[in-house]
């Protein structure tokens, strides 16, 4: 706590106090630090694409500025907000073991921090250690918001795998030429799917771009020594793009997912969807004399409209002439489904002594959760109706004031528990469906006793269109035990599960016409959202919420709100 500066003698008292209650209790916490950070989010000009627009940043920065913590650490952001949006910041894949007031989604977990006001997120990182991000968690702010979480071992504690010379942040993006937030308001007022976008970023660079001179300043570079290994802290931070990732003649090797270590696995492929991290070492080990290129493109295997362009970065050698030769790199096709599905098989937990995969082996609550696209009425849209997303056939429509303030404060009218555990029809989901596409609109959690074991199945729907949907949980890590194409089997399927090592982590891919099962365990009282990260769909209300209840004992239970906690 060497960091921590009080501001009244009143004040240190109860800290000094606080802090030896805490050391009797936990020794190990004795190292703890306090890590400060200022967010202040302010409009600013940025050009790309030869096209100039102010965007929202942290600082001014884009990709905004990384946090850096070790497991353990306590972290305090001030955020600031100095435009003239509402805006939250979620600080994704971060478990928030009771501090759900510092979560961040819009009318979840908080009310927004309001144009010229100011909120304190504070959590402590525990059992994490790894890459993960931030970003707005409201409306489509998350654009331009976002930036990388590096979480360090704690002291003295080395990684499970060799130690690189470097580590090198790169963060992924989409880039509009218009302003995202009119993008997804056109949007919402017609009905339609909004504009795709321009351009793919790899930290914030477009690549070298036809008929627009100025973009040659524009090209991420990765500068290499040879023989030496780098640590790629990879994060997805795109708006609505699965993507994949290649660095021409070069191998990654896969350590980390989501801040959770994987069995090492080699690939010359990264698949990465929306809401994703991936740690993969990258060794320096091709001709010196070369230039590599490094590609960023999207996957889509679904008749859906997508930012189809490649975005092209450099890899460069130390003391490699400028004219060297250019080794260049094809993508995988737009429709590469086995390039998705093999890089996500081939993912399991590190599941060693020291990092176990703790499994729920025997299951509290099983729940079959379908999702997909529907069509409900709308007389002001263009067509007269408008596309909607939906879990179980509930559409979830957004509260006014926050759920989980409704849930402490036990205030009434603002949801309903009575969220579906199962289809309430069920049909053959990944066959053309002939029925209604309409859906029923909702604020529904489903709820769930302290320390419950869950077991979810996601069923992707074909309603319009079978699509693949990274789903994200916030406050769990969950493990994937199974994975499949068509519709889930309950009988069979089980048998194929995995629960030995399987992957764990924030945020998976339900994949076309497919399903995929996950099995957490309820210790984390509150109020936590469940959606897909393609913010399109979240949009559209394909989103929902689990309500975890207090336990019985001391620790059990969601703390008070801080005092500064935004009103609606
Ligand atoms: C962006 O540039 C325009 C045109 O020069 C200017 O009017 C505007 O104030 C700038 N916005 C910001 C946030 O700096
Ligand atoms: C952060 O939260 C912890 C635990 O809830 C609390 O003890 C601490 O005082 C808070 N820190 C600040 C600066 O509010
Ligand atoms: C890299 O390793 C190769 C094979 O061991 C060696 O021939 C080469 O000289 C090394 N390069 C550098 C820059 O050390
Ligand atoms: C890429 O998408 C654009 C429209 O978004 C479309 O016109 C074009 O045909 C697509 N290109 C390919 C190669 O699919
Ligand atoms: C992928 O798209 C290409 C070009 O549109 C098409 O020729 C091919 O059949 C598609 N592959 C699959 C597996 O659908
Ligand atoms: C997927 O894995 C299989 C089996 O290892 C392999 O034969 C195939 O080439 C891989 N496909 C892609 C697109 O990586
Ligand atoms: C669903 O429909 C497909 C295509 O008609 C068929 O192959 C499959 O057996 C059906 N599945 C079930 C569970 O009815
Ligand atoms: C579903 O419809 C599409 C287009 O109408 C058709 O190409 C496809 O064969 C149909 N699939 C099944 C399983 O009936
Ligand atoms: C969803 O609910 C709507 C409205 O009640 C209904 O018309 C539709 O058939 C339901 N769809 C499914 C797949 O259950
Ligand atoms: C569903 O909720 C939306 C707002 O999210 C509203 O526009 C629509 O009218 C509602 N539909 C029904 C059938 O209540
Ligand atoms: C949660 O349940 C497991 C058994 O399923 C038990 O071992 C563990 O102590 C419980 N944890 C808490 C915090 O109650
Ligand atoms: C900002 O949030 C407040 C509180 O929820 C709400 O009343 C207001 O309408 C929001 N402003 C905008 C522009 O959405
Ligand atoms: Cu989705």
């Amino acid at each position: 706590m060497n960091k921590e500066v009080p501001k009244s003698r009143e004040g240190r008292m109860e800290r000094w106090i606080h802090a030896v209650v805490i050391l009797l209790m936990f020794p190990a916490l004795a190292e703890a630090t306090v890590r400060h950070y200022n967010f202040k989010v302010v409009m600013k000009n940025y050009t790309k694409l030869c096209s100039t627009k102010a965007i929202a940043t942290v600082n001014g920065k884009f990709p905004g500025p990384t946090l850096h913590a070790r497991e353990g650490d306590n972290v305090l952001v001030k955020v600031i907000n100095n435009i003239n949006y509402n805006v939250t910041i979620h600080w994704h894949g971060i478990r928030q073991l009771k501090t759900g007031w510092s979560d961040g989604p819009a009318y979840v977990a908080q009310c927004p921090i309001q144009p010229e006001q100011s909120y304190l997120y504070n959590f402590t990182i525990i059992g994490q250690r790894g890459t993960l991000f931030w970003h707005a968690h409201i409306s489509w702010l998350r654009a331009t918001l976002h930036g990388a979480i590096v979480i360090l071992p704690k002291k003295g504690t080395p990684y499970p795998f060799p130690h690189p010379v470097k580590e090198k942040v790169i963060v992924l993006g989409e880039w509009w030429k218009a302003d995202t937030e009119a993008v997804i308001n056109q949007a919402t007022q017609s009905g339609m799917p909004p504009n795709v976008s321009d351009s793919h970023i790899i930290n914030g660079h477009t690549g070298p771009v036809r008929n627009c001179s100025i973009s040659t300043q524009g090209t991420y570079t990765l500068h290499v020594e040879h023989n030496k290994t780098y640590l790629l802290r990879i994060i997805n931070a795109a708006i609505n793009d699965e993507v994949f990732f290649r660095i021409a003649g070069h191998k990654f090797t896969v350590v980390e997912v989501d801040a959770s270590y994987t069995k090492p696995f080699t690939t010359d492929t990264i698949y990465i969807a929306p809401g994703q991290t991936t740690n993969a070492l990258l060794k320096a080990d091709q001709s010196p004399t070369g230039k590599y290129l490094i590609g960023m493109s999207s996957f889509m295997d679904a008749p859906v409209a997508v930012d189809n362009t490649t975005t092209y970065g450099l890899l460069r050698y130390k003391g490699g002439l400028a004219n060297s030769r250019l080794v260049l790199t094809t993508m995988p096709p737009l429709n590469a489904t086995q390039a998705q599905l093999n890089f996500t098989h081939a993912l399991r937990s590190l599941n060693s002594r020291d990092y176990p995969a703790k499994v729920p082996l025997d299951i509290d609550h099983s729940l079959f959760f379908t999702m997909g696209v529907g069509v409900n009425p709308c007389p002001t849209c263009l067509n007269g109706s408008k596309l909607v997303g939906s879990i179980n056939n509930v559409t979830f429509v957004m509260p006014t004031i926050s759920l989980l303030q409704a849930h402490y404060y036990k205030i009434k009218g603002v949801f309903t528990d009575d969220f579906p555990g199962k289809p309430l029809t069920t049909f053959n989901y990944t066959t053309n469906f002939t029925g209604s596409l309409a859906t029923v609109n909702g604020t529904k959690v489903y709820r769930l006793p302290f320390n419950a074991t869950v077991q979810v199945v996601l069923q992707d729907t074909s309603l319009i269109a079978p699509e693949s949907h990274p789903l994200h949980l916030h406050g769990f890590n969950f493990f994937v035990v199974g994975m499949g194409i068509g519709n889930y089997d309950d009988t069979k399927d089980p048998e194929s599960f995995n629960l030995v090592d399987p992957v764990e982590r924030n945020t998976i891919d339900v994949p076309t016409g497919g399903w995929t099962a996950i099995r957490f365990r309820a210790d984390n009282p509150g109020v936590w959202f469940m959606h897909c990260h393609l913010e399109v769909h979240t949009s559209w209300g394909l989103k929902m919420a689990f309500l975890i209840e207090n336990g019985d004992g001391p620790n059990e239970s969601i703390v008070p709100p801080p005092k500064d906690l935004p009103k609606c």
